[in-house]
Protein backbone atom coordinates (compact mmCIF):
# COMPACT_ATOMS: atom_id res chain seq x y z
CA UNK A 1 0.00 0.00 0.00
CA UNK A 2 1.47 3.63 -0.78
CA UNK A 3 2.07 6.15 1.62
CA UNK A 4 -0.61 7.91 0.65
CA UNK A 5 -3.63 5.26 0.81
CA UNK A 6 -1.85 4.48 4.39
CA UNK A 7 -2.23 7.58 5.20
CA UNK A 8 -5.77 7.99 4.60
CA UNK A 9 -6.65 4.87 6.09
CA UNK A 10 -4.99 6.08 9.52
CA UNK A 11 -7.01 9.41 9.35
CA UNK A 12 -10.13 8.00 8.44
CA UNK A 13 -9.60 5.10 11.25
CA UNK A 14 -8.93 7.96 13.70
CA UNK A 15 -11.67 10.30 12.98
CA UNK A 16 -14.24 7.83 12.80
CA UNK A 17 -13.05 6.35 16.20
CA UNK A 18 -13.40 10.21 17.35
CA UNK A 19 -16.84 10.83 16.64
CA UNK A 20 -19.73 9.85 18.86
CA UNK A 21 -20.74 7.29 17.38
CA UNK A 22 -18.07 5.32 16.37
CA UNK A 23 -17.92 4.52 12.75
CA UNK A 24 -15.63 3.19 10.18
CA UNK A 25 -15.95 3.54 6.25
CA UNK A 26 -16.96 0.25 4.69
CA UNK A 27 -14.58 0.87 1.71
CA UNK A 28 -11.77 -0.33 3.93
CA UNK A 29 -13.13 -3.32 3.96
CA UNK A 30 -11.52 -4.84 0.94
CA UNK A 31 -8.23 -5.12 1.14
CA UNK A 32 -6.36 -8.32 0.29
CA UNK A 33 -8.27 -10.63 2.95
CA UNK A 34 -11.18 -8.76 2.96
CA UNK A 35 -11.83 -9.02 -0.78
CA UNK A 36 -11.45 -12.97 -0.22
CA UNK A 37 -13.40 -12.95 2.34
CA UNK A 38 -16.39 -11.30 0.05
CA UNK A 39 -15.82 -13.29 -2.73
CA UNK A 40 -16.23 -16.10 -0.02
CA UNK A 41 -19.57 -14.58 1.08
CA UNK A 42 -20.97 -14.34 -2.10
CA UNK A 43 -20.52 -18.39 -2.23
CA UNK A 44 -22.48 -18.97 1.13
CA UNK A 45 -25.98 -20.41 1.05
CA UNK A 46 -27.12 -17.44 3.21
CA UNK A 47 -25.88 -14.33 0.93
CA UNK A 48 -28.46 -14.99 -1.97
CA UNK A 49 -27.68 -11.72 -3.84
CA UNK A 50 -24.78 -12.47 -5.97
CA UNK A 51 -26.64 -16.20 -6.83
CA UNK A 52 -30.11 -14.70 -7.64
CA UNK A 53 -28.09 -11.69 -9.36
CA UNK A 54 -25.94 -13.85 -11.86
CA UNK A 55 -29.29 -15.88 -12.44
CA UNK A 56 -30.90 -13.26 -13.44
CA UNK A 57 -28.26 -11.79 -15.92
CA UNK A 58 -28.41 -15.55 -17.09
CA UNK A 59 -31.68 -15.06 -18.26
CA UNK A 60 -32.72 -11.68 -19.49
CA UNK A 61 -29.02 -10.96 -21.22
CA UNK A 62 -30.15 -11.21 -24.40
CA UNK A 63 -32.95 -8.57 -23.58
CA UNK A 64 -30.44 -6.32 -21.72
CA UNK A 65 -28.09 -6.51 -24.62
CA UNK A 66 -31.10 -5.17 -26.75
CA UNK A 67 -32.46 -2.34 -24.66
CA UNK A 68 -28.93 -1.19 -24.37
CA UNK A 69 -28.70 -0.76 -28.27
CA UNK A 70 -26.46 -0.50 -31.27
CA UNK A 71 -22.91 0.60 -30.65
CA UNK A 72 -22.87 1.26 -26.89
CA UNK A 73 -19.76 2.28 -24.92
CA UNK A 74 -20.30 0.20 -21.70
CA UNK A 75 -18.58 1.40 -18.46
CA UNK A 76 -18.80 -1.34 -15.75
CA UNK A 77 -18.23 0.87 -12.29
CA UNK A 78 -16.76 -2.11 -9.65
CA UNK A 79 -15.30 -4.65 -12.52
CA UNK A 80 -13.59 -6.75 -10.08
CA UNK A 81 -13.34 -10.67 -12.08
CA UNK A 82 -16.16 -9.14 -14.59
CA UNK A 83 -17.77 -12.75 -14.15
CA UNK A 84 -21.68 -11.21 -14.61
CA UNK A 85 -20.37 -8.75 -17.41
CA UNK A 86 -19.94 -12.11 -19.75
CA UNK A 87 -23.31 -12.81 -20.23
CA UNK A 88 -23.88 -9.18 -21.25
CA UNK A 89 -20.77 -9.06 -23.21
CA UNK A 90 -22.06 -12.32 -25.15
CA UNK A 91 -25.08 -9.72 -26.10
CA UNK A 92 -24.32 -6.20 -27.18
CA UNK A 93 -24.61 -5.38 -30.75
CA UNK A 94 -21.70 -4.17 -32.23
CA UNK A 95 -20.01 -2.74 -28.77
CA UNK A 96 -17.83 0.63 -29.56
CA UNK A 97 -15.69 -0.26 -26.56
CA UNK A 98 -16.21 -2.34 -22.65
CA UNK A 99 -14.74 -0.02 -20.05
CA UNK A 100 -13.89 -2.11 -16.78
CA UNK A 101 -13.35 0.33 -14.05
CA UNK A 102 -11.71 -0.67 -10.69
CA UNK A 103 -9.84 0.95 -7.74
CA UNK A 104 -7.58 -2.03 -7.50
CA UNK A 105 -5.13 -1.95 -10.49
CA UNK A 106 -3.74 -5.60 -10.49
CA UNK A 107 -7.13 -7.05 -10.14
CA UNK A 108 -8.69 -4.68 -13.30
CA UNK A 109 -5.79 -5.53 -15.44
CA UNK A 110 -5.84 -9.37 -14.74
CA UNK A 111 -9.18 -9.26 -16.40
CA UNK A 112 -9.26 -7.00 -18.20
CA UNK A 113 -6.52 -9.19 -20.03
CA UNK A 114 -8.19 -12.15 -19.65
CA UNK A 115 -12.04 -10.39 -21.42
CA UNK A 116 -9.65 -8.95 -24.26
CA UNK A 117 -8.63 -12.68 -24.93
CA UNK A 118 -12.08 -14.12 -24.27
CA UNK A 119 -13.99 -10.99 -26.97
CA UNK A 120 -11.14 -10.14 -29.20
CA UNK A 121 -14.15 -8.03 -31.47
CA UNK A 122 -14.80 -5.79 -28.46
CA UNK A 123 -12.08 -2.84 -27.96
CA UNK A 124 -11.24 -3.24 -23.48
CA UNK A 125 -10.69 -0.03 -21.91
CA UNK A 126 -9.68 -0.36 -18.64
CA UNK A 127 -9.69 2.10 -16.36
CA UNK A 128 -7.99 2.78 -12.38
CA UNK A 129 -10.33 4.87 -11.04
CA UNK A 130 -12.24 5.27 -7.64
CA UNK A 131 -15.77 5.54 -9.19
CA UNK A 132 -17.19 7.67 -6.65
CA UNK A 133 -15.43 10.28 -7.47
CA UNK A 134 -15.57 12.07 -10.97
CA UNK A 135 -13.10 10.53 -13.63
CA UNK A 136 -12.53 11.04 -18.32
CA UNK A 137 -13.79 8.65 -19.68
CA UNK A 138 -11.44 7.01 -22.52
CA UNK A 139 -11.76 7.23 -26.30
CA UNK A 140 -12.65 4.27 -28.00
CA UNK A 141 -11.08 4.09 -31.31
CA UNK A 142 -15.19 3.00 -33.05
CA UNK A 143 -17.14 6.01 -32.34
CA UNK A 144 -20.17 4.89 -29.98
CA UNK A 145 -23.61 6.01 -30.30
CA UNK A 146 -24.12 5.98 -26.45
CA UNK A 147 -22.78 5.68 -23.17
CA UNK A 148 -24.16 2.90 -20.98
CA UNK A 149 -22.99 2.32 -17.43
CA UNK A 150 -23.27 -1.70 -15.96
CA UNK A 151 -23.37 -1.38 -11.95
CA UNK A 152 -23.77 -4.44 -10.53
CA UNK A 153 -23.90 -6.40 -7.49
CA UNK A 154 -26.46 -3.78 -5.61
CA UNK A 155 -23.32 -1.64 -4.49
CA UNK A 156 -25.55 1.39 -4.49
CA UNK A 157 -27.08 -0.12 -1.15
CA UNK A 158 -23.88 0.55 0.60
CA UNK A 159 -24.14 4.13 -0.41
CA UNK A 160 -26.28 6.65 2.16
CA UNK A 161 -29.59 8.11 0.30
CA UNK A 162 -28.01 11.32 -0.34
CA UNK A 163 -24.85 9.87 -1.78
CA UNK A 164 -26.73 7.11 -3.63
CA UNK A 165 -28.07 9.95 -5.59
CA UNK A 166 -25.47 11.95 -6.12
CA UNK A 167 -23.44 8.90 -7.63
CA UNK A 168 -26.62 8.47 -10.00
CA UNK A 169 -26.55 12.09 -10.58
CA UNK A 170 -22.64 12.19 -11.45
CA UNK A 171 -23.34 8.73 -13.93
CA UNK A 172 -26.22 10.62 -15.43
CA UNK A 173 -23.41 13.31 -16.33
CA UNK A 174 -20.91 11.15 -17.49
CA UNK A 175 -22.65 9.24 -20.09
CA UNK A 176 -24.47 12.44 -21.33
CA UNK A 177 -26.73 12.89 -24.02
CA UNK A 178 -28.53 8.94 -24.95
CA UNK A 179 -27.38 8.02 -21.79
CA UNK A 180 -27.92 3.91 -20.53
CA UNK A 181 -27.65 2.70 -16.66
CA UNK A 182 -28.38 -0.70 -15.93
CA UNK A 183 -28.14 -1.27 -12.62
CA UNK A 184 -28.47 -3.93 -10.23
CA UNK A 185 -30.73 -3.57 -6.72
CA UNK A 186 -31.11 -5.47 -3.79
CA UNK A 187 -34.89 -5.34 -2.76
CA UNK A 188 -37.00 -4.95 0.38
CA UNK A 189 -37.89 -8.71 1.64
CA UNK A 190 -38.82 -10.54 4.50
CA UNK A 191 -36.50 -10.14 7.90
CA UNK A 192 -35.45 -13.49 8.15
CA UNK A 193 -34.14 -13.88 4.56
CA UNK A 194 -31.75 -10.25 4.88
CA UNK A 195 -30.47 -10.92 8.77
CA UNK A 196 -29.67 -14.37 7.54
CA UNK A 197 -27.37 -13.20 4.59
CA UNK A 198 -25.49 -10.94 6.82
CA UNK A 199 -25.45 -12.95 9.87
CA UNK A 200 -24.49 -16.31 7.57
CA UNK A 201 -23.86 -19.83 9.82
CA UNK A 202 -20.49 -20.39 8.33
CA UNK A 203 -19.78 -16.88 10.06
CA UNK A 204 -18.00 -15.47 7.15
CA UNK A 205 -19.60 -11.89 7.36
CA UNK A 206 -18.38 -11.84 10.86
CA UNK A 207 -15.19 -12.63 9.80
CA UNK A 208 -15.30 -9.79 6.95
CA UNK A 209 -16.31 -7.44 9.08
CA UNK A 210 -13.51 -8.43 12.11
CA UNK A 211 -11.18 -8.31 9.29
CA UNK A 212 -11.25 -4.46 9.69
CA UNK A 213 -9.82 -4.65 13.12
CA UNK A 214 -7.08 -7.08 11.85
CA UNK A 215 -6.62 -4.50 9.26
CA UNK A 216 -5.96 -1.99 11.77
CA UNK A 217 -3.43 -4.26 13.19
CA UNK A 218 -1.22 -5.21 10.22
CA UNK A 219 -1.27 -1.47 8.50
CA UNK A 220 -1.51 0.83 11.29
CA UNK A 221 0.45 -1.28 14.13
CA UNK A 222 -2.97 -0.48 16.31
CA UNK A 223 -3.47 -2.61 19.56
CA UNK A 224 -6.56 -4.10 20.05
CA UNK A 225 -8.16 -6.91 21.51
CA UNK A 226 -9.91 -8.18 18.57
CA UNK A 227 -11.25 -11.27 20.75
CA UNK A 228 -13.04 -8.70 22.77
CA UNK A 229 -15.50 -7.73 19.76
CA UNK A 230 -18.10 -8.94 17.58
CA UNK A 231 -20.10 -8.96 14.45
CA UNK A 232 -23.68 -7.18 15.09
CA UNK A 233 -25.54 -7.40 12.03
CA UNK A 234 -29.90 -6.66 12.05
CA UNK A 235 -32.33 -5.32 9.24
CA UNK A 236 -33.62 -1.50 10.23
CA UNK A 237 -37.02 -2.41 8.38
CA UNK A 238 -38.22 1.53 8.83
CA UNK A 239 -35.18 2.39 7.10
CA UNK A 240 -35.11 -0.09 4.51
CA UNK A 241 -31.28 -0.98 5.25
CA UNK A 242 -29.02 -3.57 7.19
CA UNK A 243 -27.11 -2.04 9.61
CA UNK A 244 -23.41 -3.25 10.24
CA UNK A 245 -21.22 -3.14 13.11
CA UNK A 246 -18.45 -4.36 15.43
CA UNK A 247 -19.35 -4.75 19.04
CA UNK A 248 -17.42 -4.24 22.17
CA UNK A 249 -18.13 -7.18 24.33
CA UNK A 250 -16.51 -5.47 27.17
CA UNK A 251 -15.13 -1.74 28.18
CA UNK A 252 -11.98 -1.63 26.86
CA UNK A 253 -9.35 0.99 24.18
CA UNK A 254 -7.71 0.53 21.25
CA UNK A 255 -4.37 2.24 20.42
CA UNK A 256 -3.82 3.84 17.52
CA UNK A 257 -1.28 6.56 16.71
CA UNK A 258 -0.64 7.54 20.26
CA UNK A 259 -4.13 8.30 21.00
CA UNK A 260 -6.58 6.19 23.46
CA UNK A 261 -10.29 5.43 22.16
CA UNK A 262 -12.25 3.84 24.72
CA UNK A 263 -15.29 1.56 24.14
CA UNK A 264 -18.00 0.67 26.91
CA UNK A 265 -18.86 -3.31 27.07
CA UNK A 266 -22.19 -2.91 24.48
CA UNK A 267 -20.92 -0.20 22.38
CA UNK A 268 -21.10 -0.04 18.56
CA UNK A 269 -18.57 0.86 15.82
CA UNK A 270 -20.77 1.48 12.55
CA UNK A 271 -18.91 -0.32 9.86
CA UNK A 272 -21.80 -0.73 7.14
CA UNK A 273 -25.11 0.65 5.55
CA UNK A 274 -26.90 -1.84 2.70
CA UNK A 275 -30.10 -0.49 1.96
CA UNK A 276 -32.85 -2.28 0.15
CA UNK A 277 -35.25 -0.79 -2.30
CA UNK A 278 -38.41 -1.48 -3.94
CA UNK A 279 -38.61 -1.35 -7.59
CA UNK A 280 -40.65 1.98 -7.15
CA UNK A 281 -38.73 3.45 -4.88
CA UNK A 282 -35.40 2.85 -6.48
CA UNK A 283 -37.35 3.78 -9.73
CA UNK A 284 -38.18 7.24 -7.79
CA UNK A 285 -35.02 8.07 -6.48
CA UNK A 286 -33.23 8.02 -9.61
CA UNK A 287 -36.49 9.78 -11.53
CA UNK A 288 -35.17 12.96 -8.99
CA UNK A 289 -31.91 12.82 -10.60
CA UNK A 290 -32.99 12.56 -14.12
CA UNK A 291 -33.41 8.73 -14.84
CA UNK A 292 -36.20 7.01 -16.82
CA UNK A 293 -37.29 3.38 -15.57
CA UNK A 294 -37.32 1.48 -19.14
CA UNK A 295 -37.35 -2.16 -17.69
CA UNK A 296 -36.52 -4.00 -15.12
CA UNK A 297 -35.85 -7.99 -14.67
CA UNK A 298 -36.01 -9.67 -11.58
CA UNK A 299 -36.08 -13.22 -10.20
CA UNK A 300 -39.01 -15.58 -9.38
CA UNK A 301 -38.98 -14.41 -5.84
CA UNK A 302 -38.48 -10.87 -6.47
CA UNK A 303 -35.49 -11.15 -4.19
CA UNK A 304 -33.49 -8.69 -7.03
CA UNK A 305 -33.49 -6.67 -9.60
CA UNK A 306 -31.45 -5.62 -12.46
CA UNK A 307 -32.95 -1.92 -13.74
CA UNK A 308 -32.51 -0.38 -17.03
CA UNK A 309 -32.66 3.52 -17.03
CA UNK A 310 -32.32 6.17 -19.35
CA UNK A 311 -31.28 9.60 -19.84
C1 LIG B 1 -20.74 -5.12 -1.80
N1 LIG B 1 -22.05 -5.06 -1.16
C2 LIG B 1 -23.13 -5.01 -2.12
C3 LIG B 1 -22.26 -6.07 -0.11
C4 LIG B 1 -23.68 -5.95 0.49
O1 LIG B 1 -24.40 -6.94 0.48
O2 LIG B 1 -24.05 -4.86 0.92
C5 LIG B 1 -21.22 -5.98 0.97
C6 LIG B 1 -21.44 -6.96 2.10
N2 LIG B 1 -21.34 -6.68 3.38
C7 LIG B 1 -21.58 -7.76 4.09
N3 LIG B 1 -21.88 -8.74 3.26
C8 LIG B 1 -21.78 -8.27 2.01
Amino acid sequence: MSHQTEDRFLDDTLSGLQRDPKRLPCKYFYDQRGSQLFDSICQTDDYYLTRTETRVMQQYAKEMGECLGEQVMLVEFGSGSSIKTRDLLDHLHDPAAYVPVDISYEHLMKSAGEIANEYPQIEILPVCADFTGPFPLPESSQKPNHNAVYFPGSTIGNFQVGAAKRLLESIGRMCGKQGGLLIGVDLQKDRDVLEKAYNDEEGVTAEFNLNLLHRMQRELDASIDISAFEHHAFYNEQLGRIEIYLRSRVDQSIGLDGHEVDLVAGELIHTEYSHKYTIDGFATMAAEVGWTLRKVWTDPDAYFAVMHFVI
